[in-house]
């Protein structure tokens, strides 16, 4: 079933529901000195190259690469397209190792064919806090499939993380691989409802006509809650104090300093918002929402070609209700021109999904651990980590 995941250290399928096996590590660190020294071989005509993020050609041909080969829906109608500016911020976080950052190219024209990257994060399980990698972007060439390629790339990278002496990882696909730690649910809320029926992203609901459709969606011109405004750098004390206290309650979520708050959630054109409410008696900052930019390309339509999409990040609410918080989001995603706002229904967002006109889409993200157990599989509100 799976030749290569059935001799990693990931929960197995055979120990689904095994709760003699303790949570913790699945296999105890090597000595450093064990680690392979030399890069894992690659077919002849491919070699290893890292990528240099901040260099503005590589930058463009990990570009490329994602634009015309990673992630698609499951009809093929829309492919991510992350923005340069988005992999740079995405990739070169604050203590990053650009040995993470790695490709593989044909060895003849150079042209770059695949790409795999891991980034630090610090991951609180339960009660303790684990430096892990984030992995993301894996992407082989659509030429170049199941080829066995994936394989050697998350074994390369494996072995880069771990001479950081760092022996646990985080991921999300949108495939089922052994084993999930938990599987959410992706929902969708339209704010540019014609557009999206025209592309096929929705569809014109039983009984509703479009001007119907459009009127169901609208939203007010200006936000409703008072004291609402753009996080700014003066914000990351207060903000990462408000965070770290609402994820404290999550089984696992990120341990996000001030650093991380500013790197992850200083509001950064066209990558990320950060709105804030601060109390217009005592200036308390008493609620915070961010959303991140991704859009898709969306493959073979005549009038349009990219669709605008937001997707929550992390929102917490302890005065102003959730829902109103995030209907301000959704106001200011609408006057920012997005077709869509999308939210996985992690922490506490059920609380608002069905309220705000947010539907189920067809797509799932599932969560993954690697060499890390947990006890049980978890509910989608017990996770406090999205990654991107
Ligand atoms: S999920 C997005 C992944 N990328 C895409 O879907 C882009 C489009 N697809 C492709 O580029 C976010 C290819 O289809 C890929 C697979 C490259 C996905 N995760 O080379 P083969 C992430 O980036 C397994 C993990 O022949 P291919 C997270 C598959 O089950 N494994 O396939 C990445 C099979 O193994 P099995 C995946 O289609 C996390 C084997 O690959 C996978 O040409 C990575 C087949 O390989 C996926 N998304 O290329 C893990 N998709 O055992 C990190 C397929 O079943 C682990 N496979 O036979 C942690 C590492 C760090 C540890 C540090 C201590
Ligand atoms: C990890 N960082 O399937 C990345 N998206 O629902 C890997 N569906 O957009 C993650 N198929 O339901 C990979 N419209 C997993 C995600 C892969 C991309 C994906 C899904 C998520 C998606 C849309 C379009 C479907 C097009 C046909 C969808 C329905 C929207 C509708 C709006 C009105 C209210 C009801 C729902």
């Amino acid at each position: 079933q799976h030749k290569f995941w059935e001799t990693q250290p990931v929960g197995q399928y055979k120990d689904v529901g095994d709760s003699t096996l303790p949570e913790g590590p699945i296999e105890p660190p090597t000595p450093l000195s064990e680690v392979k020294q030399e890069p894992y071989n690659l077919p002849a005509a491919y070699e290893w190259t890292t990528c240099d993020m901040d260099s503005e050609e590589t930058c463009d041909e990990v570009y490329l690469l994602l634009k015309n080969n990673y992630v698609e829906d499951d009809e093929n109608m829309f492919r991510f397209n992350y923005s340069k500016e988005f992999l740079t911020w995405a990739l070169c976080v604050p203590g990053y190792y650009k040995s993470w950052h790695i490709g593989v190219r044909a060895k003849g024209s150079k042209k770059l064919v695949a790409f795999i990257t891991g980034i630090p994060a610090r991951i609180r399980v339960n009660d303790n806090v684990v430096k892990m990698a984030e992995i993301n972007f894996l992407c082989v060439h659509k030429k170049l499939r199941s080829k066995r390629l994936a394989p050697v790339m998350i074994k390369e990278v494996t072995r880069r993380v771990h001479l950081e002496n760092i022996w646990q990882a985080a991921y999300t696909a949108g495939v089922v691989l052994p084993t999930p730690v938990a599987t959410c649910q992706y929902w969708h809320r339209s704010l540019n409802p014609k557009k999206l029926i025209d592309v096929g992203f929705s569809r014109l609901g039983a009984r509703m006509t479009m001007s119907r459709t459009i009127k169901l969606y609208k939203l007010p011109e200006s936000t409703v809650t008072s004291g609402f405004r753009r996080m700014e750098l003066r914000d990351v004390p207060e903000v990462t104090r408000l965070l770290r206290n609402y994820l404290g309650q999550f089984v696992v979520a990120p341990d996000f300093d001030e650093n991380d708050v500013e790197h992850w959630l200083l509001p950064h054109e066209d990558v990320v918002d950060s709105y804030l409410v601060e109390s217009p008696e005592n200036h308390e900052i008493t609620d915070f929402c961010s959303f991140y930019t991704l859009p898709s390309s969306i493959l073979g339509n005549q009038s349009y070609s990219t669709l605008k999409a937001a997707y929550s990040y992390y929102n917490v609410a302890t005065k102003t209700p959730l829902t109103q918080l995030m209907n301000d989001a959704l106001i200011v995603a609408k006057q920012k021109d997005f077709d869509v706002f999308n939210a996985l229904d992690v922490m506490h967002n059920e609380g608002f999904l069905k309220d705000l006109k947010f539907g189920p889409g067809d797509g799932q993200l599932h969560y993954y651990l690697y060499n890390y157990r947990i006890r049980n599989a978890m509910k989608p509100s017990e996770l406090g980590l999205v990654l991107l």
